[in-house]
């Protein structure tokens, strides 16, 4: 059972979010400097935009603002996957959503592991994309053979973090001491490793088949490949990027620039060439880059739909992947698309486009007498007031521009598979939660708060 000498989920997620960040941050400068530029420009924007300003406070986005990132993990087997489960639940951390990368050619399908209430986010937000190799979509038996036999050999869990799950499993939690020994362990699944477990030739096999499969296979963990801090002016940050020493891919994914963001955009720089060690030679690998996030407002089902509609029209009206050479046409082609998409908050609420949160205001609070019965009248009335609910989630397009961008000249070919949710939740060893419910809950308590409030 749960007791209150045990630390809350929420606050060991902080102290690992924290850990990671710090771990992140000596192992790669230009991360560093990449937080360091995304502080600067949230402080500027925050100083201009009063409405962006007081909008953040009244959701509480504010207070989490400087400490949010994503990181993402690639897994080599179902059991790896079973297990990070359990330990991202000590830390509060839920698999939301399904995401398939086939389409892409990327052979992977993914979850992002995260804090699911608005509370929980409200004290950390740390999300972890993480993606389980799909060794099926090996061509060679030999090679997958080969790589399922050193993924088997492997373990990328320590003892103790292994002994600290479990024991927050039977006792409900953990208290401070081992909840800080067990953040240190956990880590350690993360870290990078210099020296692959393979020779030269085998890494060079399995490159050649896939360069994600060798960045699976041929170590000794998941190291965690990037951590993205979150920016409130994209365009900005990737502007100056290059004054920095950092050099961004050409085309921001996602959405086009609106007043009123939806969803999420992102932008990455190159992955670093790093000098490793084979078993018998020196060689070099590429996987960890940096990147950068700006969050809209989470999406109905219908404005989902609306979403993508425009997304591949303006796509394949582009006719080709986006890349460096078509990068202008790009962003002109997705500008005229997604005129179709209201942006503002109003008609996007009126048309059932996006999920908000509801605020009782202070006139709401200190009116008397006769109030309007219903909340379009308290909204009208002034009584209550809408703010946008933020995404907390991944885009699968976007991920897969993501991930192409950093593996290099990347066939961009599809699987001609299917996606595989039932295989993966199996792996898992539970379902995925699907994010929509999630938006809805909330928008849900925030109206069912109000309305006590105001009409009890
Ligand atoms: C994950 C790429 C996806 C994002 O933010 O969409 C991602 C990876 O390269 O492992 O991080
Ligand atoms: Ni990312």
């Amino acid at each position: 059972m749960s007791t209150s000498r045990h630390v809350s989920p929420d606050d060991i997620r902080k102290g690992f979010s924290k850990a990671m960040s710090d771990m992140y941050r000596a192992e790669v400068p230009l991360y560093g400097a990449l937080l360091d530029l995304v502080a600067e420009t949230n402080a500027q924007v925050l100083a201009t935009d009063t409405d962006l300003a007081r909008q953040l406070q009244r959701s509480g986005e504010i207070q989490r603002l400087d400490r949010e990132r994503h990181g993402a993990i690639r897994l080599g087997t179902a059991s790896e996957l079973a297990t990070i489960s359990r330990l991202f639940a000590v830390m509060g951390m839920q698999p939301v959503g399904y995401y398939d990368l086939t389409p892409a050619g990327v052979p992977v399908h993914s979850t992002a592991f995260r804090a699911v209430h608005e509370n929980a986010l409200q004290n950390s937000p740390f999300r972890v994309f993480t993606s389980l190799l799909r060794l099926e979509l090996i061509e060679n038996l030999e090679l997958r053979a080969f790589a399922q036999a050193a993924l088997d050999q492997r373990s990328i869990f320590t003892p103790r973090a292994m002994a600290l799950i479990e024991q927050a499993e039977t006792d409900g939690g953990l208290d401070s001491h081992d909840a800080d020994e067990f953040i240190l362990q956990a880590l350690e699944t993360f870290r990078w490793h210099h020296t692959a477990t393979v020779s030269a030739a085998q890494y060079q096999q399995l490159s050649d088949q896939h360069r994600l499969i060798a960045d699976v296979v041929a170590f000794r963990g998941p190291h965690i490949n990037h951590l993205t801090p979150r920016t409130l002016d994209i365009d900005r940050v990737q502007a100056e990027m290059p004054g920095k020493g950092i050099t961004p891919k050409a085309v921001i994914e996602g959405p086009p620039r609106r007043q009123c963001p939806i969803l999420l955009r992102q932008t990455s720089f190159k992955a670093l060439d790093e000098v490793i060690t084979f078993t018998d030679a020196q060689g070099r690998h590429s996987a960890r880059f940096g990147e950068i996030e700006q969050r809209g407002v989470a999406l109905t089902p219908k404005g989902r739909a609306l979403y993508d509609h425009l997304l591949n029209a303006a796509r394949d009206e582009l006719g080709a992947f986006p890349n460096e050479a078509n990068a202008g046409r790009y962003s002109e082609l997705m500008a005229q698309h997604f005129q179709a998409f209201p942006d503002d908050y109003r008609s996007m609420r009126e048309q059932g486009l996006a999920f908000f949160r509801y605020f009782v205001t202070d006139q709401g609070r200190a009116a008397q007498g006769q109030r309007p019965r219903n909340l379009d009248g308290l909204i009208e009335a002034g009584h209550v007031d809408l703010e946008p609910l933020v995404y907390e989630d991944f885009l699968p397009v976007s991920a897969a521009g993501i991930f192409q961008s950093n593996l290099g000249d990347a066939t961009q070919s599809d699987y001609g598979v299917n996606a595989n949710q039932a295989e993966f939740e199996h792996a898992l060893g539970r379902q995925t939660i699907d994010e929509l419910t999630l938006y809805a809950d909330t928008q849900q308590r925030s109206i069912d708060t109000c309305l006590k409030t105001l009409l009890a």
